[in-house]
């Protein structure tokens, strides 16, 4: 997670706002986010993550901020660290070398993480891993523990942490508990190919309310729910379990989209956009954004582009594609075998098409500065989002909210992002299907003014609409009030 997301959280209300805010927060129920990762306020440092940046609206003064340190220690801490930072409290625990490889590497990455991207082929099972998941879920449980009061609201994120409500409730427990997953769920006939998939549903089932970015994510669980745990969800999305009534809700995450917008109006004139800008001349920009992890779909883009190439000459010369691919997860095998794959499929293309003075692919796999992200798409001709699987993909957004109203670009959008759900003006695409990318590239490259500005103004218009206050108002809604649903 990177310190600037978390940053311009923490500063948000400057000081003196924090302080009343923390003070009318005490008066009234306490938010506890929980998730994987907690930046402590001191990290500084640029890394990519969707998580992160959605956050960054939920934790508001009042709130306390509970999860690992990012510091990996011979044995997981028994206890919490607890630092306060204009009025948030952030608690954090250190996880044991070996943990970290089981719990994260292991089952949350070599498992859950392919699993749920429908990626069965790269799935990776063992019970160690799993055991060890599930001794850091009951670690997160056991520290979180001391810190809580019993009007406090649970909000647990993401999948490295779906049975953390059972050992919530197991050590007694009874404050209401939220669940949402950022990326997509599977129905019954791929969940069951996980061996422990009757425990994971039931263990999300401790929850009082489970939320998902899809309507088809909320559908596939309440079936694999119907399926494994024989119960029988009424239509409003709700059923009885072991001792509680389980909501399963849609509330699809957003962006901070006004300032956003305004941190790529002032990007435009930064160093950083001029000597892109520069270096673009008269080209127009292709530009891809995303962490290197292969449900991004980065593989095929490059052939996409390739076909673009071969199929429109025309097009050779007069545009570039930029692929920025932060490094994650490097130490999963399947990650390292993308890059590999990834500097091979750049070379061919740059080998086969590239002229003395133009190189139409560039890619690099370290992360950029936010701020000259937001420059970067503003500036592009061309957003390309083509994930093979995604749970929303916040990058769409972004690249709406970032661009000049009076000469937008164009968003082509893979149908397998969580967000073409919402953004049905961009060009929605097939990502297996080079020729068909290729092709949108092309009609977004050779679109007219009037067409462009049409399509993003219903865009944005959605963009500044479901929000990330509005998917945190929404959850927490929820959270506190059953009746909403
Ligand atoms: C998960 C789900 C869901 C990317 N490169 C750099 C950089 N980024 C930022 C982007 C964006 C974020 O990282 C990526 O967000 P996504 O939503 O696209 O994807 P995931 O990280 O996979 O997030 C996803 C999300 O959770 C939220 O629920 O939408 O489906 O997979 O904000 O701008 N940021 C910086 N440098 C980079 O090089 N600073």
């Amino acid at each position: 997670m990177s310190q600037i997301f978390v940053d311009e959280a923490l500063t948000r209300n400057g000081k003196g706002n924090a302080l009343k805010a923390t003070a009318r927060a005490e008066a009234t129920t306490r938010t506890i986010i929980i998730s994987n990762r907690v930046p402590s306020p001191a990290e500084k440092g640029a890394t990519a993550g969707g998580l992160a940046v959605a956050l960054a609206d939920a934790v508001t003064p009042g709130t306390l901020w509970f999860g690992w340190s990012g510091k990996r220690t011979e044995h997981t801490s028994a206890e919490a660290q607890v630092t306060v930072s204009d009025g948030v409290t952030y608690a954090t625990i250190d996880i044991a070398e070996q943990d970290y490889h089981k719990f994260y590497n292991g089952f949350s990455n070599g498992a859950l993480w392919p699993l749920f991207h429908f990626r069965t082929g790269l799935l990776r099972f063992n019970r160690p891993d799993y055991e060890s998941y599930r001794a850091v879920n009951r670690a997160f449980a056991q520290a979180l523990m001391p810190l809580l009061k019993p009007t406090d609201l649970i909000w647990i994120h993401d999948y490295q942490l779906m049975t953390m409500a059972a050992e919530l409730r197991d050590l007694g427990v009874t404050n209401r508990i939220g669940f949402f997953l950022h990326i997509p769920f599977v129905p019954p006939g791929l969940l069951q190919v996980l061996p422990p998939a009757t425990e994971i549903v039931a263990a999300l089932s401790a929850c009082d309310v489970v939320g998902f970015q899809t309507e088809s994510d909320r559908k596939a669980f309440l079936d694999c729910a119907e399926a494994l745990l024989e119960v029988k969800p009424d239509r409003h999305g709700r059923y009885y379990y072991d001792t509680r009534t389980v909501h399963a809700v849609l509330t699809p995450i957003g962006i901070n989209a006004e300032k956003f917008a305004q941190l790529a109006r002032r990007a435009e004139v930064t160093a950083d956009a001029r000597r892109l800008h520069e270096s673009l001349g008269d080209r127009a920009l292709v530009l891809g954004v995303d962490r290197l992890d292969y449900s991004k779909g980065l593989p095929q883009r490059f052939d996409a582009f390739g076909r673009l190439l071969y199929a429109f000459p025309q097009h050779r010369r007069h545009v570039n594609f930029l692929q920025i691919a932060a490094r994650s997860r490097q130490e999963v095998g399947s990650y390292q075998t993308l890059r590999r794959e990834l500097d091979r499929r750049a070379g061919d293309i740059n080998g086969e098409f590239s002229d003395f003075d133009w190189v139409p692919l560039r890619y690099m796999t370290h992360a950029v500065r936010r701020s000259a992200i937001a420059g970067f798409y503003r500036r592009a001709r061309i957003g390309l989002v083509t994930p093979l699987r995604d749970g929303m993909n916040l990058v769409a957004k972004e690249y709406i909210a970032a661009q000049d109203e009076t000469d937008p670009g164009v968003l082509v959008l893979s149908r397998f992002a969580g967000a073409a759900d919402e953004l049905t003006e961009a060009l929605i695409v097939n990502p297996f299907d080079a020729d068909e990318v290729a092709e949108a590239i092309h009609l977004g490259l050779i679109m007219s003014p009037e067409e462009r500005r049409s399509r993003h103004a219903a865009l944005l218009a959605k963009v500044n609409f479901t929000t990330a206050s509005r998917y945190c108002e929404q959850f927490l809604g929820y959270l506190k009030d059953p009746e909403k649903i």
